[in-house]
């Protein structure tokens, strides 16, 4: 198999026999971000497809994501770095319920690389402990992550419960697969008071923290 196929197969067949020789093949084809866009979520996508149709179990999607986390972090020191620092902060999280945390980690890469300060508190985070860390840090954005459908709606509840403690100053940029443009910045832009963000993807959630930094 060609290069990129081979790296697509290895996510999809959790097979990180000789991964890191691919991958340092691969980089001297292309930017490591590219690699992880083009190929890595390539082999994410064909994952979730063949798990959304019974094709794949569970513990095999975990070792499919394992072999994901295991090149992205091959990966990180090779990605671009602007060199940048200081340039705000952000407190990151999954939120309640929701394990996903591939994208989450990859948002807190890119911002990291480009200069901002990212707190990044893991997965399955209530509200509260979120805005905790937003006030002791006093971030300039948070950033909510998740991937499952009820994940929307805790994320709903969350602005709701940022809005009720007052907490509207603070821009909020959501990600993850089972959100769209449309619930985001329709939906729930029309019910919080603050400034609620879609970003559909890690490059996205860097422009939008360097527009509210500007
Ligand atoms: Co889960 N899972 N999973 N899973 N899983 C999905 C999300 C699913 C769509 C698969 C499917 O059915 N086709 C489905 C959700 C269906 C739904 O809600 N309607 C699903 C399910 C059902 C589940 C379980 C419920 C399964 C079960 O237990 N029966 C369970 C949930 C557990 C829980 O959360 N409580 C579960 C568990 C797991 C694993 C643990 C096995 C594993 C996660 C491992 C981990 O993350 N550490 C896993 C995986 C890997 C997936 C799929 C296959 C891949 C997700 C992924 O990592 N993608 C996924 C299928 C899919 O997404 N279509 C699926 C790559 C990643 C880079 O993309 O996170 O979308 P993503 O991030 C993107 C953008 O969304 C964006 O930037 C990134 C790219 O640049 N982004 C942000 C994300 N967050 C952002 C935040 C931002 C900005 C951008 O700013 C704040």
């Amino acid at each position: 198999l060609p290069l990129a196929e081979r790296l697509q197969r290895r996510i999809v067949d959790a097979d990180d026999k000789g991964l890191t020789d691919d991958l340092d093949a691969a980089l001297a084809e292309k930017p490591a971000l590219e690699i992880v866009n083009e190929d890595l979520l390539a082999g994410m996508k064909t994952v979730g497809e063949l798990f959304g149709s019974g094709q794949m179990q569970l513990p095999f999607v975990l070792a499919s994501a394992e072999v994901m986390k295991k090149s992205v972090a091959h990966l990180e020191p090779h990605m671009e770095s602007s060199g940048e620092s200081g340039k705000g902060t952000i407190v990151l999280a999954t939120v309640k319920g929701d394990v996903h945390d591939i994208g989450k980690n990859l948002v807190d890469i890119i911002l990291t690389n480009n200069g901002y300060t990212v707190v990044n508190l893991g997965i399955k985070q209530p509200v509260g402990t979120i805005i905790e860390a937003a006030v002791a840090h006093n971030a300039d954005a948070i950033g909510m992550s998740g991937l499952l459908v009820k994940s929307t709606v805790v994320m709903k509840d969350n602005l709701l419960e940022l809005q009720s403690r007052g907490l509207v100053q603070t821009p909020v940029l959501l990600g993850g697969a089972a959100l769209t443009r449309a619930y985001v910045e329709q939906d729930l832009n029309g019910l919080f008071a603050g400034e609620v963000r879609y970003a559909r993807d890690a490059f996205e959630g860097l422009s939008l923290m360097d527009a509210v930094m500007a």
